[in-house]
């Protein structure tokens, strides 16, 4: 079975749970929790499963989600109505918006992918896990009393409240192609967490809008967390030898200086060529780099997923990130098992399906070297300010 072995010595736990795959956002809604299931799908025929300690992931209760949430928030997301097309939509909390809709078990989707990230974070505060693996969470959006871009309940800030716990200073890294900036809010006034999110930043149309090289957290004497948000804008059609690049040179320069105790790593797929709302030309192997770049520096790792919106390709990039995450990346056939539910969707011209190889139009590069080097020494003037 494709030469997958337990890691000696090596824990990685994968949290995960079918009930979450089964909701649905709506007819043209790009955000398809179904891609989870493509993913698993090949994850477990590949045999991986064997190699990792796997749960099912729990409903996270009120209390935890109100670490960071409000309460009148999740009181009103817990008893929010399915909407009729013709309703009146009031949008409090910006619920029922067309991005973030209400939906048959809303709450329990939320609940179940937060639960999922906090147990996460909980095997590795606990030394149960070395890599912690929940690819249901990543909603980066969401904010303190307001859903945002797909995402109502902010699972990623859930997580490092708990590695806090135990944790002096946590790394969160974001490759997403979107600004991850209900993350970068939540830790703005805090010099324990640094945040990293390197996105398509065109100014003002590309969602969120922000997250431009100079925004570096609230610049005063009083606030510790000056300078620990660290931004990478980015244009269309970046390529893996400039992604990787600039993710190691960056990522290594922040553990350098900020020297984390854990890492938080947000895989948005979205950030893949052919990418249904993404515009980058990353490959599964450059976006796989990144994840074995986090790997390599052996501190504790929570992996979990994001955007992602042509199903295929999310299924393949967090199928050979959970490879990469046992480490057995190397021994596994390119060639997608015969018997790996949902095969066909994987099929593309004539060839054999593969777990690597995407498909989607190359887009022109509109990043310059120059523009990739200048991002370099911007941050690495920033970081001097970092004092630990
Ligand atoms: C319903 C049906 C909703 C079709 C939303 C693309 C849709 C989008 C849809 C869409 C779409 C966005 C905006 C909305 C500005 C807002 C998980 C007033 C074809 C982490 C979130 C992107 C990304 C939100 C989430 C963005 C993540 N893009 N079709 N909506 N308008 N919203 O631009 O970072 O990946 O696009
Ligand atoms: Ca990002
Ligand atoms: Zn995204």
């Amino acid at each position: 079975m494709n030469g997958i072995v337990r890691p000696k010595g090596y824990n990685v736990s994968w949290h995960s749970n079918p009930d979450i795959e089964k909701h649905h956002f709506g007819h043209a809604h790009p955000m398809k929790p179904w891609r989870l299931t493509l993913a698993k799908g090949l994850i477990m025929s590949y045999g991986m499963h064997t190699a990792m300690d796997t749960y099912v992931s729990r409903m996270a209760t009120r209390e935890e989600l109100e670490d960071f949430h409000s309460a009148e928030y999740m009181e009103y997301l817990k008893t929010a109505k399915v909407a009729l097309p013709d309703d009146d939509n009031p949008k409090e909390f910006n619920l029922g918006s067309s991005d973030c809709p209400i939906f048959e078990g809303l709450f329990n989707y939320c609940s179940m992918y937060a639960g999922a990230s906090i147990d996460a974070a909980r095997k590795l505060c606990n030394e149960e896990a070395d890599i912690a693996i929940n690819w249901s969470g990543g909603l980066h959006h969401a904010k303190k009393a307001e859903s945002s871009g797909f995402c109502y309940v902010n699972d990623i800030v859930l997580a490092i409240l708990q590695l806090l716990r135990k944790h002096p200073r946590v790394l969160y890294i974001d490759i997403d192609v979107h600004h991850g900036d209900g993350v970068e809010e939540a830790f703005w006034s805090t010099d324990r967490v640094m945040t990293l999110s390197i996105h398509k930043y065109d100014g003002y149309q590309f969602f969120p809008g922000t997250g431009d090289l100079d925004r570096t957290g609230p610049d005063s004497e009083e606030n510790p967390g000056a300078h620990h948000a660290i931004n990478v804008p980015l244009a269309d059609g970046i390529d893996d030898e400039q992604y990787v690049w600039l993710f190691k040179t960056i990522v290594g320069m922040c553990v350098d200086r900020f020297r984390p105790t854990a890492i938080v790593l947000q895989c948005g797929a979205d950030s893949l060529a052919g990418d249904r709302l993404g515009r980058f030309n990353v490959q599964v192997q450059g976006h796989g780099a990144c994840v074995a770049y986090c790997k390599s520096l052996n501190i504790p790792l929570l992996l979990v997923g994001g955007g992602g919106y042509t199903p295929r390709n999310v299924a393949r990039a967090w199928a050979h990130e959970t490879s990469i995450a046992i480490g057995c990346d190397a021994n596994l056939n390119p060639i997608i098992p015969a018997h790996t539910p949902y095969r066909s969707h994987f099929r593309h011209d004539t060839i054999f399906p593969t777990l690597d190889q995407i498909l989607g139009e190359p887009r022109p590069n509109k990043n310059p070297d120059k523009k990739i080097r200048e991002i370099v020494a911007s941050i690495t003037e920033q970081l001097r300010f970092v004092n630990m």
